[in-house]
């Protein structure tokens, strides 16, 4: 039942909500909350009703990282075996618009699993880092990568190093987060963020975010290559003709998903 409850999920029009609930560990990220996340990100990406996805905390935190009690006794061989961290790949996977809306501690894993995400809205009290080095350890779930492209080498390493979170000004400066609003509009701002992507027509979000993802990954020739095609490809469904003929008949578009 405790484990049910670590992770609330609420749904608004077509924009569901998680929620990590674990509020008396600073919501750490334990083992069955990270793997009832991954599930339920896929089940909402599979459910045509749900069009984007917005990850939450409370106030005092996102989430503090992983749960250390849970590792702290763990043997390297614990780990191979279960290679846990592989599931962070299929969030990487999700197909649909992930918004993290962040207040408080965004630690470790928390900061992981913000960085995950494709928008993030952040409080003017949002602290991000990456302290597992004072555990005596370092990011395992994307931190090295995902800081170091969006602050650079330098910076990157002496946040690594440190331990030392930066501000929510510094992660804006950054491209680290979308927007910086006072604390109680965090989920609000987010949500109407989402509901903006879910009025669109979901073909496009959808090729849209494959296409801005292998701008990181990928040479230049294979980005264009697969942005033209899918260019194409959006001109078979209804909602490109829907899109292309409301605006000549003045009209707002109603979008379909087809
Ligand atoms: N794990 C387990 N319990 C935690 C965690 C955590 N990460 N963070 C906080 N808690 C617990 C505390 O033990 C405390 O419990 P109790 O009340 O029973 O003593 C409660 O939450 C409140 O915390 P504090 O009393 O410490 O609150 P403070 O306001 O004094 O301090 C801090 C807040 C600075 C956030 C402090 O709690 C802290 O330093 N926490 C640890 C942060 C950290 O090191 N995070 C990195 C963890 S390692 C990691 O994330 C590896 C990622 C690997 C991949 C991802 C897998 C999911």
């Amino acid at each position: 039942m405790a484990e049910e409850m670590s992770l609330l999920v609420s749904q608004d029009g077509p924009v569901a909500i998680l929620r990590l609930n674990r509020p008396e560990v600073l919501n750490s990220l334990n083992r069955a909350l990270v793997e009832r996340l991954v599930a339920e990100l896929e089940r909402l990406d599979a459910d045509p009703a749900v069009l984007a996805i917005v990850i939450t905390g409370d106030e005092r935190a996102f989430a503090a990282g992983a749960d250390i009690g849970e590792m702290a006794d763990e043997s390297a061989i614990d780990m191979l075996i279960r290679d846990q961290f592989t599931v962070w790949d299929r969030i990487r996977a999700i197909r649909k618009p992930l918004i993290a809306a962040v207040s408080g501690y965004v630690l470790g894993g928390g900061a992981e699993l913000m960085m995950s995400c494709d928008l993030v809205v952040a409080s003017e009290s949002a602290r991000i880092g990456q302290p597992e080095i004072r555990l005596g350890v370092m990011p395992g779930a994307g931190g090295t990568q995902r800081l170091t492209r969006a602050l650079g080498t330098r910076r990157a390493l002496e946040l690594l190093w440190t331990g030392e979170p930066i501000d929510a000004e510094e992660a804006y400066r950054a491209g680290l987060v979308n927007r910086i609003v006072p604390a109680e509009r965090v989920l609000p701002e987010a949500l109407a963020l989402a509901r903006t992507i879910a009025s669109m027509p979901p073909l496009a979000v959808r090729l849209i975010k494959r296409a801005v993802y292998l701008a990181e990954e990928a040479p230049l020739d294979v980005g264009l290559q697969f942005e033209r095609h899918a260019f194409y490809l959006l001109f078979a469904s209804d909602d490109q003709k829907e899109g292309m003929r409301a605006f000549l008949e003045k009209r707002p578009p109603q979008f379909r998903g087809r």
